[in-house]
């Protein structure tokens, strides 16, 4: 099972000299007797280093032995009633099962998971007598904990809220069942019960890593004196099996780097996950172990009940332990699973001095030995000492049974997590088993149970409850509303025609430093990076507001003498994340819910490579939606062809297509910084003042062009997805050689250039429309499409692409630095006909102009295009479009710049 295991007699065939190993460890035991574990460890140190001066070498020993970390002597007195505690879990337990039951009895469609939350039960209890604090009401400073629970452990949650008065009868008897009101969401969801639930944390993975950055945001908030966060903690409950995604373990080093001794989080190692055991053929445990120890983090095991500690002490020759050492988890399970007969067979009969070991034990004693996460009193041990626990963050490893107390029909079976229904011979068994007061007949009506108001059960929680100063989870929104300052404060550059070439994300820049300025906004701004400030021309702002670092900066920088140098301080507003978009997504999202876990409205700026957003850890952003985030997400770098010499991986072609299916994002893609300013101005109007549970993702370039000056009453079109732009010149020429050429963010530009040739060189007039967001303007449209469904009798509303598009001329075209389904989006309410231009296939290395050659959305494709459709309607001959081909040297041979796939069998490539 582990490489640790510390036989107690020297002597076996590995070792040369056992007398002179017999004296050694003699040595040890006498200090310990004399002077004590400490004194033992102190000497262990000096003896590891003075190994080390000698050259010797010894791998760190990050494992110790297969038991309890924390003694029985070391356990505090346990601070309830535990008979008290034990009935009203054994409540919780039975309503959490009826509750997936019933849903099933309904069919079977709804699903829902008896065996996780079966295996958490205690460790959640103990924490809701004794540790989750929450919030008085009502809140204006917040006292709570931040708990996340292992999203399947819902039921049980759902069922503590019931006895709670918080939840009714008719809530739990509509788990899964959402649509119409009074139902409970199958997960923590925010966004579905947003008075109950602070984290979605049903996507495996997201919760351990989110929670790190909880904690982390704690101490920023802290460290620069926004918040008093006095011994707040945040509680993370994770899976063992959810250990293994890549997110759960992203942000284990920066917990212990920060010291964050504010964040436990408990692993409910129950050595199971869906399909079967986590580690059949090791232990997770063990593993966890390392990782943790490795890792910087304060490990607490907790593993056996306290009838297991009369056998430890008897057991002289340590062989449980050396038992536990050979056995694999996959074993484990099946002890978990059988009954003592079974377990006295297979693991104590292994030796006979372990056989004689449990000879006095009858088999109902050993089939209720119980593992340390089903024990309150070691369970409550392990959190005190994790709360107490300073310098670190504390893991605490808590084994399980999976199904514990479900009976054979589900403890420690490999179906064990698929497991929903439960005949009534197994609800009996489970209501013996837990002493529940209930008929046979409640028990085969599936009822819910909750005592009496006056009774002491109930009287015992609610006071629990009470010296914790208010029920969890439970989110609150109420936050102070910021006033945020008007465009023209912080972006007065943006308004007139600018005479010197700037990219948009350069105007980002200078109106971010401009909020900067703002008196009232300022501190509440959260600028986040994942190391690419200097990418985005943000180094000034590393002199002027600093870069947060829980223990400011230890050395002098090396450009310390620079007007710009790197400074790193306590109280440092940048939230600089290194190369990890996972752990910066995570700060936003910490930053974003800020308003509702701290009652701190704060404004986060996270500025990126946009291909590394959406794409890269899309997840998170959902996450973040679900959350009810609000913020500003900056895709830098943004769109297909702008980021030129930088190659496909770092091309972002779909990032305004994935926003535009979360329904929380307002997604924009301007072109010149009057947009970018008005849109700003609207977000932090909408997110501070309003506060709507919204978040904002705008696309940046790093292409320098010439800003033009805003159009007079353009600001509703900006805001709503699109606006005029350029009207068409040519005037008075017949109407019908016309076309609307509509673009987005950098290829606007391209658009406009494609209207001067079409006008100059071939007498077709163009207006241009910029669309600052494909995705508003759909989202819109598909509100009015509804609403003119459900109102046919009343006269029909028009969508704004109807109201800017329906009284002009012409084919339209549409072009986009991104694929076409983009522009696409919003074909359903063009009224003519139209035509698509975007980035579809892979990108490539090469210069703007060449790349928007080859994915032809430059203006003489975009120019190309409007003749062509003018020539399917019949307006332009056939033979103008071949001469634009030969003049612009197309060659209609090559195959088109998304054909980078065999075409299909059948099909001709486009040629
Ligand atoms: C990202 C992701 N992948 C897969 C799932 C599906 N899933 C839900 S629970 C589960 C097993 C969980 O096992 P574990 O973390 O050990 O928790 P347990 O239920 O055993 O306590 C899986 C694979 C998911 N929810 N999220």
């Amino acid at each position: 099972m582990s490489t640790f295991l510390s036989p107690a007699r020297p002597g076996s065939a590995l070792d040369p000299d056992p007398q002179e190993t017999w004296e050694w460890l003699q040595a040890f035991d006498d200090v310990l007797q004399g002077d004590g574990p400490r004194r033992c460890a102190d000497l262990m140190r000096k003896l590891i280093e003075h190994a080390r001066s000698r050259r010797v070498t010894v791998n760190p020993v990050l494992n110790t032995p297969y038991c309890n970390t924390l003694s029985r002597e070391s356990e505090p007195d346990y601070p309830g009633d535990l008979a008290l505690e034990a009935r009203i879990t054994a409540m919780v337990r039975w309503n959490a099962l009826v509750m997936v039951v019933r849903a099933n009895q309904q069919g079977g469609e709804l699903g829902g998971h008896l065996s996780s939350y079966a295996s958490g039960a205690d460790l959640f209890e103990v924490g809701f007598n004794h540790f989750f604090r929450g919030n008085l009401e009502p809140a204006t400073e917040r006292t709570a904990d931040l708990v996340f629970f292992q999203p399947h452990s819902a039921p049980g949650i759902y069922a503590r809220a019931f006895l709670e008065g918080r939840l009714t009868e008719n809530h739990l008897a509509n788990f899964r069942r959402e649509v119409g009101g009074q139902g409970l969401s199958s997960y923590p969801h925010p966004w579905l019960m947003p008075e109950f639930w602070q984290f979605p944390t049903g996507s495996m993975g997201l919760g351990p890593l989110t929670a790190i950055y909880q904690a982390r945001f704690m101490e920023y908030l802290q460290n620069r004196g926004l918040l008093n966060a006095g011994d707040r903690k945040v509680w993370a409950f994770v899976g063992d099996g959810e250990m293994d995604e890549p997110e759960s373990i992203a942000g284990l080093t920066l917990a212990s780097r920060e010291n964050l001794q504010n964040l436990i989080v408990v692993v409910n190692c129950n050595l199971q996950r869906l399909d079967g055991p986590v580690r059949g053929n090791g232990s997770i445990v063990q593993e966890l172990e390392r990782l943790f120890a490795g890792a910087g983090w304060n490990v607490i095991k907790l593993l056996w009940g306290s009838d297991w500690d009369d056998l430890f002490a008897r057991d002289t020759g340590n062989l449980i332990l050396r038992r536990l050492h050979e056995t694999v988890d996959g074993e484990l399970q099946s002890y978990a699973a059988h009954d003592a007969r079974f377990n006295r067979e297979r693991f104590f009969s292994k030796y006979e001095e372990l056989r004689q070991l449990i000879s006095h034990l009858s088999d109902e004693q050993v089939d209720s030995l119980t593992r340390g996460g089903h024990d309150p009193v070691k369970i409550h041990a392990a959190f005190d000492a994790a709360v107490r626990h300073t310098g670190q963050p504390t893991v605490i490893l808590a084994q399980t049974k999976k199904g514990y107390g479900l009976g054979r029909w589900a403890e420690g079976r490999m179906s064990a997590h698929q497991q929903k229904k439960l005949g009534s011979e197994a609800l009996l068994s489970f209501r013996d088993r837990f002493g529940l007061p209930l008929s046979d007949k409640d028990v085969d009506d599936a009822r819910f149970y909750r005592p009496p108001a006056n009774s002491p059960e109930m009287l015992y929680l609610h006071e629990c409850r009470r010296k914790l100063r208010g029920y969890v989870p439970m989110r609150s929104t109420k936050a102070d509303k910021i006033k945020t300052p008007r465009r023209g404060v912080f972006a007065a550059f943006a308004w007139e025609a600018q005479t010197r070439e700037m990219s948009t994300t350069v105007a980002f820049v200078k109106m971010l430093a401009g909020l900067l300025k703002d008196r009232q906004l300022a501190p509440c701004i959260v600028p986040i990076v994942a190391d690419e400030a200097r990418t985005f021309g943000m180094e000034s702002l590393f002199r002027k507001v600093g870069i947060y670092s829980h223990c400011g900066q230890l050395y002098e920088p090396e450009d310390h003498d620079a007007l710009l140098f790197y400074k790193e301080s306590r109280d440092g507003q940048i939230l600089q994340e290194g190369i990890t978009e996972a752990g910066a997504l995570s700060s936003w999202i910490a930053a974003g819910t800020s308003y509702s876990h701290h009652g701190l409205p704060v404004m986060p700026f996270y500025i990126y490579y946009s291909i590394f957003g959406f794409q890269r850890i899309g997840d998170l952003i959902w996450a973040a939606a679900d959350s009810r985030a609000r913020g500003f997400l900056l895709g830098a770098t943004a769109g297909r062809t702008t980021l030129s010499g930088e190659g496909l991986q770092h091309q972002d072609g779909t990032s305004h297509l994935i926003a535009s299916t979360i329904s929380t994002c307002r997604a924009y893609d301007p072109c010149f910084s009057y947009e970018l300013a008005v849109i700003l101005e609207h977000g932090l109007q909408v997110m501070l003042e309003n506060q709507e549970d919204v978040f904002y993702y705008l696309t940046l370039m790093n292409e320098n062009y010439l800003h033009a000056a805003m159009p007079i009453g353009a600001e509703e079109g900006i805001l709503r997805g699109m606006y005029l732009a350029r009207p068409s010149t040519i005037s008075g020429r017949a109407e019908t050689q016309r076309v609307q050429l509509l673009g987005s963010g950098t290829i606007l530009r391209e658009a406009l250039a494609a209207a001067e040739l079409l006008e100059k060189d071939w007498c077709i007039g163009a207006d241009v429309w910029s669309v600052t967001s494909f995705t508003e303007l759909r989202r819109s449209g598909l509100e009015i499409e509804r609403w003119n469904r459900f109102n046919s009798a009343q006269e029909c509303k028009s969508t704004w692409i109807e109201q800017c598009l329906s009284s002009t001329t012409g084919p339209i075209i549409a072009a986009s630095d991104y694929v076409r389904a983009v522009p696409d989006l919003i074909r359903a309410w063009i009224p003519r006909r139209y035509v698509t231009l975007g980035t579809d296939g892979f990108g490539r290395s090469d210069t703007r102009a060449a790349l928007r050659r080859f994915f032809e959305v430059d203006s003489t494709s975009i120019a190309l295009a409007a003749i062509g459709a003018l020539a399917d309607e019949g307006i332009v001959n056939k033979s103008v479009v071949s001469e634009f081909i030969t003049r612009y040297d197309y060659q209609p041979s090559l195959a088109s710049p998304w054909a980078d796939r065999r075409p299909m069998p059948g099909v001709e490539n486009c040629k």
